[in-house]
């Protein structure tokens, strides 16, 4: 009988074991070796690589808890998650996410695609590396994963299949509970403030009622906005990049939840980006990573509108007057969780790098104001942004504070 007919947690031997006896991409005189290189607050990844005839894969196993912490106990089902929306992406957005070789349920793992010659993008860009060809490759990637899964395009009822097929209560809660609620209360939360920035937080985040409010009221939006399937945590850590090639990785939060999610994570990460080249005096990679979330929101726009008309099935979303209304919506909650994803990484638990490495205090502590600062306008004033230059503006008025 096969050791792997009931889950436990493998280790690097277990693996080159599993991949042996479940793959057929390794001849049987493959040199294997295998190494555990995830560094997500998740799950075990190891590369299992053949020295022999140089191929290699990835597998992923889900935990019963959080790397992070063993404080978040969770069942595997996010890599059935992960694996199946892998594959659907695959085929709405080709050539922008790793192939899925295998999915295991039982030892809650997945085999997949190595991308060792990709770099993640985050640690590229902490290195003021620049990626021409992202924005077009992202925007690409959100449209069609976006727009081609909502009800303007999908039949209702195969829609509503796909919604009950990814309900992600478990990875949902965590999102609830670290970018929507802890992050706005002084009580009740695992937020780690900065040292000598605590008293201005207290102030500026957890005393502003109207702040709590809107967050509310978005909170309530993404656990009842069905809107489009969504990666679900579309960070720089989540994505592989080259200068020509862009892998979109890890979309284990992924449900059906309001667009505006994918496309705010992604901008906000960029302004972590940012942010780090401004405490370090880079202007010219500064100058690039505006251009760059410019290029994201008014590409995006550009090819949503594009798409819709090449694709658009219901009756009622014909009208030129409801796509409009449509997009700025989205829009409008772009601009609402980039400032909910600037807040939480700098509030809450789950810290960016980008922030976390700047190494002066002073210049740390500047560098959370101004995020935080921005943040604050994105969240209350979010139905006025129409464009890429207006998410760059309130970085820019943030910044004279
Ligand atoms: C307990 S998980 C913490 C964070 O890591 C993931 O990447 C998500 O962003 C989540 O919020
Ligand atoms: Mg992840």
């Amino acid at each position: 009988m096969s050791r792997f007919s009931a889950y436990f947690l493998m280790s690097s031997s277990d693996v080159i074991e599993f991949v042996k006896e479940k793959l057929t991409i390794f001849k049987s005189d493959a040199e294997l070796t295998c190494k555990e290189i995830g560094d997500g607050n998740l799950n075990y990844v190891f590369r299992v690589v053949d020295a022999k005839y140089g191929n290699s894969v990835i597998v992923k196993q889900a935990g019963h808890t959080a790397r992070i912490s063993d404080e978040f106990k969770l069942s595997t089902e996010r890599i059935r998650i992960e694996s199946n929306v892998l594959q659907l992406q695959d085929q709405l957005s080709p050539g922008l996410v790793p192939t899925v070789y295998l999915f295991d349920e039982v030892m809650g793992c997945c085999v997949m695609e190595d991308l060792s010659d990709h770099t993640i993008m985050r640690t590229a860009l902490l290195n003021n590396e620049k990626f021409p060809a992202f924005a077009d490759h992202i925007t690409t990637f959100m449209v069609q994963n976006l727009l081609l899964t909502s009800d303007v395009v999908m039949e209702h009822k195969e829609k509503k299949r796909l919604v009950q097929n990814y309900i992600n209560t478990e990875l949902c809660e965590i999102t609830e509970d670290l970018v929507y609620t802890e992050p706005f209360y002084d009580q009740n939360n695992r937020n780690e403030l900065t040292s000598g920035n605590e008293e201005w937080i207290r102030s500026t985040i957890y005393n502003d009622e109207e702040l709590k409010l809107e967050t509310a009221k978005l909170k309530f939006s993404f656990m009842n906005h069905a809107q489009a399937l969504l990666h679900g945590d579309l960070h720089t850590g989540s994505i592989f990049i080259t200068k020509n090639s862009t892998k979109v990785i890890d979309p284990e939060f992924a449900f059906y939840g309001p667009m505006g999610y994918d496309i705010g994570n992604v901008v906000a990460n960029l302004f972590f980006a940012w942010a780090n080249g401004r405490a370090h005096g880079n202007s010219e990679f500064r100058a690039w990573i505006e251009k760059t979330i410019e290029q994201v929101i008014d590409l995006f726009q550009e090819k949503f509108l594009a798409q819709w008309d090449k694709h658009v099935t219901e009756l009622t979303a014909k009208q030129q007057a409801f796509k409009e209304w449509y997009l700025q919506e989205v829009l409008s909650d772009t601009a609402a969780v980039t400032g909910l994803e600037l807040i939480r990484r700098i509030v809450g638990l789950a810290k960016v790098k980008d922030i976390t490495s700047i190494t002066d205090s002073d210049l740390r502590i500047e560098a959370e104001r101004i995020c935080l600062t921005a943040a604050i306008s994105f969240i209350k004033k979010r139905s006025a942004f129409k464009n890429g230059k207006d998410f760059i503006a309130t970085i820019k008025e943030a910044e004279k504070m």
